[in-house]
């Protein structure tokens, strides 16, 4: 079992790692997404640190917490937390994207241990999510499902079956974290299809909502404890985030979402990303 950690300081520092290692990765590979994989490094450590239950020695451990990831897009900061979490060999990360790497720019199931679903085409993670917790809530187990979905995700139609679904079963067992980045491929969403107001919307399909700063990873902890103790709904955590966090030429610019870092970006990342590792230290953050 996975020993939780409770000092923000250190969480603050792994999420720093994790972002570091998603450049190094993006750079080695030559392509993939960088925004959205940064920008969620504080609530990837928060979950694979502090709130799931786990065992990286045991990925099938039948009674594990179920993380969904929907928005495959993001799985190298996925990848990069799973690696640093013990499921796999760090070094092991250089090969994303790479001709028979387990680390393919889309998660596939099977291939790498701690994946629990294969993604891509969004809006369907939350389906595979309820799929699951229905599975939980059928056979009386005590796990829970956390499920990633972004915020373009909810222009899939397909996203709303499934939260329609999740409420008629009362599905107390599932909790959704979306990455609301106000980015998606090309744009800002609420100038391609305004989603707004979403905490009324999952209000309105019966759904318990929290909103919390993505970068607060006590925040984040606090939600997921709160969506543990309400029972009969789903809870859907909407994180605020900025889109490549902490790398002042990436932030809140949808021009990184599928772009990675030339050599003098990661340069110029890895510097700042040091910096902050050192406020980090000195508790300045
Ligand atoms: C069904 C489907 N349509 C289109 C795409 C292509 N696509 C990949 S990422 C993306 C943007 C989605 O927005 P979001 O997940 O919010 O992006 P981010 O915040 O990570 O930049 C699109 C349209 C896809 N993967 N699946
Ligand atoms: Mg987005």
């Amino acid at each position: 079992m996975m020993k939780r950690i409770t000092n923000i300081k250190k969480l603050n520092l792994i999420a720093n790692t994790i972002r570091q290692d998603v450049v190094k990765m993006l750079y080695e590979a030559k392509s993939g997404h960088s925004a959205g994989s940064i920008g969620l490094a504080d609530i990837y450590t928060a979950l694979y640190f502090s709130v799931l239950y786990h065992d990286p020695q045991k990925p099938d451990w039948p009674d594990r917490d179920r993380h969904v990831l929907s928005n495959g897009h993001v799985c190298p900061v996925l990848y990069a937390t799973l690696a640093n979490a013990g499921y796999f060999p760090k070094k092991e990360l250089m090969t994303l994207r790479k001709l028979g790497s387990r680390l393919q720019g889309h998660p596939h199931r099977g291939t790498l241990p701690g994946i629990e679903n294969s993604s891509g085409p969004l809006g369907q993670g939350l389906s595979q999510a309820v799929g699951m917790a229905l599975v939980a809530k059928a056979e009386q187990k005590k796990w829970r499902v956390y499920c990633m979905v972004s915020d373009g995700e909810q222009q899939e139609g397909q996203i709303w079956e499934a939260a329609m679904l999740a409420a008629k079963y009362k599905l107390g067992n599932l909790t959704v974290i979306m990455d609301r980045n106000n980015i998606q491929i090309d744009g800002y969403t609420e100038e391609v299809v305004p989603l707004e107001p979403l905490t009324e919307k999952y209000r309105a399909f019966g759904w318990h909502v929290i909103d919390v700063d993505g970068h607060n990873i006590k925040q984040i902890i606090d939600a997921c404890n709160e969506s543990r103790a309400v029972y009969e709904r789903p809870t859907i955590i909407i994180a605020h985030t900025i889109p490549g966090k902490a790398v002042s030429f990436m932030e809140h610019r949808f021009e990184w979402h599928g772009k990675p870092p030339s050599k003098e970006d990661m340069d110029k990342a890895l510097a700042e990303l040091e910096n902050v590792r050192k406020l980090i230290e000195e508790e300045e953050i």
